[in-house]
């Protein structure tokens, strides 16, 4: 006996009609057929294969027998036992991939400037991340700082341009540190442009040194340790800053000791994002320049996802505006750090944000080939 609902299926089957589809015209390209096998066309193709950053060629930079020559690598730097507050900063290379899926090199024409960075002269390529120990902060620094030499000292594609420069993607702030140990090899001291909320020149007797001294090579520690080495100019700057400093006199003193000047996130208001960017500019004039982006120097409303988050902040307008504003510095080195996609929200704000700071930094590196010298320009 049949039931109520085979009725019903058989009735429907009866009555079925044809469901025509439309033509799929990219599936029955002549192409396909021509070498009697299928073929899928994937020239432009996002949203497929494997997540390098904006869909570049991945290729083993470290690799000690082959690699391929580029002139501008990115580079992940998974690591996250350098910061004080929230950890997971070392999922942030693949989350700022995944926040730059969208962008495809034949396709990332700018609405702004009408360029296509990847289409100019630069071969860029995504290293993929360091290889990094988890437990041991000093070694997988130690690696780390490994990693940027050897990156750093492969021949460009470039004849006239003959140090590749790097775009780090982090890893908490510490990891700054190590870009920083190779510029210096190449290019001399040079001055940072630092755009965080927090100063970053604490010193280490003040923030974590107290409980050892492996300890006092932190995310906030960074810039003094980097100070001392002698890696960065005097002609260095903060942006955006707004998170309160622990000893009045004292972190402020050490701040101007470090080589830095300070433009606060209120700043702004007065100044505008142009006089932001006229004031960064005269700070490092004339002088060889590397950019480190703390993602937390944008509000938690467009950035959550990060270690330190600090109410206050820039919009992520503000900051690409101010980024690309800086067009004819000579960049020879940057970051965006402290992303950890974990604190992000479903739209995933953080991580698209980040990606676009990378986009902004390599744009910078393209329009201005820097030769290889120590000297300030
Ligand atoms: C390498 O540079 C040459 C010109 O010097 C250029 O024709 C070629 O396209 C570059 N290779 C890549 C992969 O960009
Ligand atoms: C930086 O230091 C040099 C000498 O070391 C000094 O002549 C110069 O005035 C300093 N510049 C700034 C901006 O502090
Ligand atoms: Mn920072």
């Amino acid at each position: 006996m049949l039931s109520t609902l085979s009725i019903l299926l058989l009735a429907s089957a009866a009555a079925g009609r044809d469901i025509a589809f439309p033509p799929v015209a990219a599936y029955q390209s002549p192409m396909m057929h021509s070498f009697g096998h299928e073929e899928i066309d994937i020239t432009g193709a996002k949203f497929a294969g494997l997540t390098t950053f904006a869909n570049l060629p991945y290729v083993h930079c470290l690799d000690k027998d082959g690699f391929e020559k580029y002139d501008i690598a990115i580079l992940g730097a998974p690591f996250d036992t350098g910061v004080t507050a929230r950890p997971g900063a070392r999922f942030g290379p693949n989350g700022i991939r995944t926040g730059s899926r969208r962008i495809h090199p034949d396709s990332a024409w700018s609405i702004y400037s009408g360029n296509n960075l990847f289409k100019e002269w630069a071969t860029i390529v995504d290293c993929g991340d360091a290889p990094l120990t988890v437990l041991d902060n000093t070694v997988a620094l130690k690696q780390l700082d490994t990693a940027h030499r050897i990156i750093s000292s492969r021949p460009t594609n470039s004849t006239d341009y003959t140090v590749p420069r790097i775009v780090t993607l982090g890893g908490d702030h510490t990891t700054t540190l190590s870009a920083l140990r190779s510029t210096i090899k190449h290019w001399g001291p040079v001055s940072v442009i630092h755009f965080d909320s927090h100063i970053d020149t604490w010193d280490p007797e003040v923030l974590g040194g107290g409980v050892s001294h492996y300890a006092g090579v932190n995310h906030g520690t960074f810039l003094h340790i980097a100070h001392e080495e002698g890696l960065v100019r005097n002609t260095s700057i903060h942006a955006g800053i707004r998170a309160p400093v622990m000893n009045k006199k004292h972190d402020v003193r050490n701040d101007r000791r470090c080589g830095f000047e300070m433009i606060k996130a209120r700043d702004i208001d007065r100044l505008t994002p142009q006089g932001v960017i006229d004031k960064l500019k005269r700070r490092v004039a004339g002088t060889k320049v590397y950019i480190s982006v703390d993602i937390d120097v944008l509000d938690p409303a467009f950035a959550p996802a990060t270690g330190t988050a600090e109410v206050g902040g820039w919009t992520t307008r503000e900051l690409l505006t101010i980024l690309d504003g800086l067009s004819s510095l000579h960049v020879v080195g940057g970051d965006v750090v402290e992303v950890a996609p974990i604190y992000d929200n479903p739209g995933e704000p953080t991580t698209l944000a980040a990606s676009e700071v990378v986009m902004s930094l390599l744009q910078l590196m393209v329009d201005n080939p820097v030769r290889a010298d120590s000297g300030p320009l």
